[in-house]
């Protein structure tokens, strides 16, 4: 991509008109707003207001643009699907950076650069990046508008794919702008673009992008600058840029937590509620377990959140939880009638942004595991003909669908609840074929916020770069800790002393261990709810487990099985504890502590020691 030259006359006063007709006094961000367009350069500039007519606009041009497939309104009303530059699929963890002022801040975890040397860099590329496009305002809060102290934050973009995925993922648009400016509020800044200028005439294309990609994070600041591509949770900047990078930042400076997981509302069958989290790693089941069915008689599930929860402590010292997300960006293959009904219902109710999905000839959307019946005939993610004898994939592995959380039928009536709902356990969890069982409870805090840091979980397509491969992700946090990891692991524990004894419980699943003949040894989804009841089980002091080097797991007495069809063999396979597979499983820890060095809590060396006495080593 080359640097255009100067302006066209027509932008430059389209431009300046829209900044003089701004919908805001706000100071600080008119200042920003016109700073940028200076730098970037764009022929227009629009206020991104979040209407209906806003979205039908911009989903009109962007069918035209090609960038959208409008798909069969009896099927998926007001819906689109959107293929993305097969170099641009995923997160790209290699090009995030925490650039904090000190090195140390951004800890041994995340790549740093020195914040002005990153900003040169940046400005650099931001020079008439938007050359030939529409720069967009979007004015968002995560959380709730009616929050205390709203979380503002405003992106510009020059992408209208990232306007209408906000509009789904966020509350955007006039009311917030007009709170924040009411108010004068402070926002976060988050700066956006895909680094495709156009020179004059020149055709777009459907997704442009940028082979330099950067996702860059300031905390000090409290401000992000993203470069280079249009995918997901590097462009949407509210989601893993703002609520989990720069929050983390800002609860470790006020004492709460900003993690990646889901959160579950469970009630039994004599009516008892129960709030339960979960931490796994991107793509390892946050999504289907938020969404879950259950299997088991009486018990209904609700959710709350499926990606994000920001954690606060009540005057009475409860540990309280928002989902701060409007929106879900749910993982597409393995979502199917039979595996995530729920979310089915909520993308079929339409209004829906599909990415990188299969094309059914009728004008619907089909990937890898939405149904049994596979289609004869489809369009690929890439846009070539696919059968089921084609090689690759219809849809990419990491193909998303875009839904308003609103649209999910089994959502609780107390989502967005600007106070949260009270939290009774937090369940870590990763992808593992071995070693780590179906379920077990740590001991005490400390012992969980050792199973959270020593988490470890096969890499997956939701990350640009290898997958299948084992590493270490504290609390499903590896990539989305804003600063020290170090820091980060003792703020969970001085958390925990500060509210001794009421901390929720911690317990750690696996749903993808295998049986011996490879395939998993527990069947998933909605029978997940049986280790639900025995987690809720544990909380009420009414259920049984066996004491064992790493925690306490259920004997197979202690689930309720009833109507479940699995074997003996496969149940002892998923609960399995074995001394010698866990004994092996201590060079990673120890080499992963290593990696912290001198910012490691002196806790966390201690609980690795109570381990090894465990295991006997
Ligand atoms: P991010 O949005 O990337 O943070 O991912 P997530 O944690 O929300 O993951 P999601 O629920 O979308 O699941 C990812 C993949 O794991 C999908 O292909 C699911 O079908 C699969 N999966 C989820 N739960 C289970 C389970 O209980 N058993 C098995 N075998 N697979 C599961
Ligand atoms: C993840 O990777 O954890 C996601 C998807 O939730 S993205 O928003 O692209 O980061
Ligand atoms: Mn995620």
């Amino acid at each position: 991509v080359q640097e255009t030259s100067a302006t066209s006359p027509s932008g430059d006063s389209a431009v300046r008109n829209a900044l003089e007709n701004a919908p805001t006094t706000h100071a600080r961000l008119l200042a920003w707003v016109s700073e940028v367009a200076e730098l970037t350069q764009p022929d227009d500039l629009v206020w991104v207001d979040g209407s209906e007519a806003e979205w039908s606009r911009l989903t009109d041009e962007m069918v035209e643009a090609g960038t959208l497939v409008r798909l069969a309104e009896d099927k998926f009303p007001n819906s689109f699907a959107a293929f993305s530059d097969p170099e641009d699929v995923a997160r790209v963890e290699e090009q995030t950076f925490i650039c904090s002022t000190e090195e140390r801040g951004s800890g041994p975890t995340n790549n740093w650069m020195d914040p002005e040397e990153m900003k040169a860099t940046l400005r650099g590329l931001y020079r008439g990046s938007m050359h030939g496009r529409t720069m967009y305002v979007i004015p968002f809060v995560m959380g709730s508008l009616e929050a205390t102290e709203p979380k503002y934050g405003v992106e510009i973009t020059d992408s209208p794919y990232v306007v209408c995925s906000m509009r789904i993922m966020a509350t955007i648009g006039a009311a917030v702008l007009e709170k924040m400016t009411a108010t004068d509020a402070f926002f976060v800044e988050a700066l956006h673009s895909v680094g495709f200028p156009l020179d004059n005439g020149q055709r777009d294309v459907p997704w442009p992008c940028n082979e330099t990609k950067y996702i860059v994070q300031f905390p000090e600041d409290r401000a992000i600058w993203s470069y280079g591509s249009g995918y997901g949770g590097n462009a949407l900047l509210g989601k893993k840029c703002y609520a989990l990078r720069i929050a983390s930042a800002i609860a470790h400076d006020e004492g709460w937590l900003a993690e990646h997981m889901l959160v579950l509302k469970m009630t039994d069958p004599g009516g008892r509620v129960h709030y339960v989290s979960g931490a796994f790693p991107s793509a390892c089941g946050k999504t289907n377990f938020a969404m879950i069915q259950p299997t088991i008689d009486g018990w209904k599930a609700e959710m709350v959140g499926d990606d994000i929860a920001w954690m606060r402590f009540d005057e009475s010292g409860t540990l309280r939880v928002v989902n701060p997300e409007a929106g879900l960006f749910g993982v597409a293959p393995g979502t199917g009638w039979s595996t995530n009904p729920n979310a089915m219902r909520a993308v079929a109710a339409g209004n829906t942004i599909f990415t990188n999905v299969a094309l059914t000839d009728d004008g619907g959307v089909w990937w890898e595991g939405m149904t049994d019946e596979v289609p004869a005939h489809l369009t690929d993610w890439r846009g070539r003909d696919w059968t089921p004898a084609s090689k690759n994939p219809a849809a990419h592995p990491n193909s998303r669908f875009c839904t308003p959380i609103k649209q999910v039928d089994i959502l609780a009536p107390e989502y967005d609840d600007p106070d949260g709902v009270p939290l009774s356990a937090i369940i870590f969890g990763g992808r593992r074929k071995t070693t780590v069982p179906l379920v077990h409870e740590s001991f005490d805090w400390e012992h969980g916020v050792f199973e959270g840091a020593t988490l470890s979980s096969e890499t997956t397509a939701a990350a640009s770069g290898a997958v299948g491969v084992v590493r270490r992700d504290p609390m499903a946090m590896l990539p989305f800790i804003g600063y020290n990891a170090g820091d980060y692991l003792a703020h969970w524990v001085k958390l925990g002393k500060a509210h001794h004894g009421k901390m929720p419980r911690i317990f750690y699943v696996n749903w993808f261990r295998r049986d011996r003949d490879g395939g998993f040894a527990w069947p998933g989804f909605g029978e997940n709810s049986r280790v639900l009841k025995w987690i809720i089980g544990r909380l009420d002091g009414e259920a049984g487990g066996e004491q064992t080097p790493i925690g306490v797991v259920p004997r197979p007495e202690d689930l309720d099985l009833t109507g479940l069809d699995i074997s003996e063999q496969q149940l002892a396979d998923a609960l399995k504890v074995d001394v010698e597979e866990w004994r092996r499983e201590l060079p990673g820890i120890h080499q992963w502590f290593n990696v912290l060095q001198d910012s490691l809590p002196p806790e966390m060396v201690r609980q690795y020691h109570r381990l090894e006495v465990r295991l006997e080593v």
